[in-house]
């Protein structure tokens, strides 16, 4: 069968606004799973991870969540590019999670929908030495780094489970974008407070150095107490450090607060205007940095 005969799987999501995706969108299916093609990494490819972790893993020690500290520990990846299936058995007998293999971002629906089913999309890509600093699309370093060490904490694996779902849920609601908010601070962008101080918990923090130190120790953005409703209609920016970061007590305070009638809220944000990622509300909780000891 000819490329343009394949048919069956979708092929219109390769341009997302003006950002051209990388990945190899025509060799997946219809939930855009792939193979993760482990032959295809190079030897600079594993050296390019090894870096990647290597000055990364010294700064989580001090700025990152102990439970994302203790993933890291149990899924030894320092040596090498992990492989997709054998981490999917791990994850699975600690929170039944497994990943997929993915080319690169996926649409909000797919996205969601494998998050209920405790299915996490990993891309399958590794960026260049050149981009190790910044881009603009997850990567396998953004995907495997960031985020599945949390994947291995059964409360922190539930909130995401339960966020796929009420994802899905708003895709067909026409507010997608209310839960992507959500998905974007409380799991690519949060901060918790441990012990006195503040740690970073997100991935898209946790995977990227400067950030990381941004994140836990700049003055510059707004640091706030987190509250679901303001969190659901918060704007983010892709491109630039953030302004304002949420910060939880515990995990277990997340989770309990998709509990509730998660619907309702989405609906109201979906509807009440949006809230620009520099705003401070009269009612916000600002924690002030140095001050939280
Ligand atoms: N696709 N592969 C991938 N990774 C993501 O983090 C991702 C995605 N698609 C959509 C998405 N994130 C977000 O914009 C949210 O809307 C959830
Ligand atoms: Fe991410």
């Amino acid at each position: 069968m000819t490329a343009e005969g394949a048919g069956s799987a979708p092929r219109p999501f390769r341009v997302q606004g003006d950002v051209a995706l990388r990945g190899d969108y025509e060799a997946c299916g219809a939930d855009f799973a792939t193979e993760q093609a482990y032959e295809r990494y190079t030897p600079e490819d594993q050296k390019q991870w090894r870096r990647l972790y290597g000055r990364q893993f010294y700064l989580i020690e001090n700025y990152a969540a102990p439970e994302f500290v203790a993933g890291v520990a149990r899924l030894a990846m320092a040596e090498q590019i992990p492989v997709l299936s054998h981490v999917s058995r791990t994850l699975e007998a600690a929170t039944g999670w497994q990943l997929v293999a993915v080319p690169g971002l996926i649409p909000d629906e797919a996205f969601f929908k494998h998050l209920a089913s405790r299915r996490f999309p990993v891309t399958v890509w590794l960026r260049k030495p050149e981009e190790a600093d910044y881009l603009v699309e997850p990567d396998l370093f953004h995907d495997f780094f960031g985020h599945v060490p949390l994947l291995l904490n059964p409360v922190f694996a539930d909130y995401l489970r339960l966020c796929g779902e009420h994802g899905r849920l708003a895709v067909q609601n026409q507010a997608g974008h209310v839960v992507a908010r959500l998905y974007w601070y409380m799991v690519e962008f949060g901060l918790i407070r441990r012990n006195g101080q503040l740690r970073a918990f997100g991935s898209g923090i946790l995977s990227s150095p400067a950030e990381t130190i941004h994140a836990v120790e700049s003055l510059d953005p707004h640091r706030l107490s987190f509250d679901l409703r303001r969190v659901l209609r918060t704007d983010y920016r892709i491109d630039s450090f953030q302004q304002t970061y949420f910060v939880i007590q515990s995990f277990e305070e997340l989770f309990d607060a998709l509990r509730h009638d998660l619907r309702k809220l989405v609906i109201e944000a979906r509807d009440a205007p949006s809230i620009a990622p520099t705003d401070l509300l009269a009612t916000d909780h600002v924690i002030h940095c140095g001050a939280f000891a």
